[in-house]
């Protein structure tokens, strides 16, 4: 792998400077927000078209929390070098995140292989954004967490690479077939449902991958002392208890759109965009209201 070059901006972005008087905030006080103690969300790959940013704008809508952790992979540095993508959806995104953390969620970036040009800058905290390659958590039950993106575990597995395992199945073909597939199901007034991922199930050499990830990441937590463990990178959702350890992988915004949460008291659960999606539409219906476009749920009523 090549050593990543640096993204350089020429001057503040005009979003950036507008934060101030974010019209974002007002839309999440009149709406009905689920608050948690902490929320954990990797692998948006922004910049890339695959990633699912409207969804995500969506979700950080409409859920708060105390912390929120970025467990890598959020920007992706590798697409972003090839060819400059970067839509008003993308930019919605980090402006909900620094929303948050001007309004007190202390917000953990958590650096991934693909947001590696991050990892330079590790150790930096700027108010209440702080920029580290692995983190800590304690749960509300007082269980220590170990934070980390996983791309660090590919080299340990000896069975298959997973860029090998990518290369098998067309990883990059199928991410493409599910934008124009989840399209078409868009049009026909249906919900979103991942292609890729069902195909990754059903493949052999992606199972067999995935295990023997979750064992490493496992291992090598058990050796330091923790817990249990919050990561990312394989883009499977998952919690698990693999020999006393609690394994829990956030998943992604590309295919499955989920975020792990720690609720008020204390569980960890996995979110799926999905589901909340199912649930508003369903309201929407209920208040009569039209049928809202799959991503824009701003037609919501105030709940009260
Ligand atoms: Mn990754």
């Amino acid at each position: 792998m090549t050593e990543p070059n640096v993204l350089q901006l020429d001057a503040m972005p005009d979003w950036m400077a507008s934060i101030e008087s974010d019209d974002l905030i007002v839309a999440e006080n009149d709406h009905q927000t689920n608050w948690y103690r902490s929320i954990f969300i990797s692998d948006v790959h922004l910049g890339s078209k695959g990633a699912k940013a409207e969804f995500l704008a969506d979700f950080l809508k409409y859920h708060q929390c105390d912390k929120l952790f970025l467990v890598g992979d959020i920007i992706d540095g590798w697409r972003l070098k090839k060819r400059i993508f970067w839509p008003q959806t993308h930019t919605n995104v980090i402006r909900r995140i620094l929303t948050k953390a001007k309004r007190g969620t202390e917000v953990v970036f958590v650096t991934g292989n693909h947001d590696d040009f991050l990892r330079r800058y590790s150790g930096i905290d700027f108010g209440n954004i702080q920029l580290t390659d692995e983190a800590e958590h304690e749960t509300l039950n007082g269980d220590r967490l170990l934070v980390v993106h996983g791309d660090k575990y590919d080299s340990v597995i000896q069975t298959q690479k997973w860029l090998a395992v990518v290369g098998d199945w067309g990883y990059e073909t199928l991410v493409v077939l599910n934008r124009y597939f989840n399209r078409l199901r868009q049009k026909f007034g249906m919900g979103y449902w991942s292609l890729s991922a069902y195909v990754k199930q059903k493949v052999k050499s992606a199972v067999s991958f995935i295990t023997a990830y979750e064992e490493a990441v496992v291992k090598d937590c058990r050796e330091q002392g923790y817990d249990g463990v919050v990561c990312g990178h394989i883009h499977h959702p998952e919690i698990r208890k693999i020999d006393e350890i609690d394994y829990y992988n956030c998943g992604d915004w590309v295919e499955s759109c989920t975020a792990m949460v720690e609720t008020a008291s204390g569980e960890l659960k996995l979110l799926k965009w999905v589901d909340i999606q199912h649930a508003q539409n369903k309201q929407n219906a209920a208040d009569g209201a039209a049928a809202a476009p799959a991503a824009n749920q701003e037609a919501l009523h105030d709940p009260t």
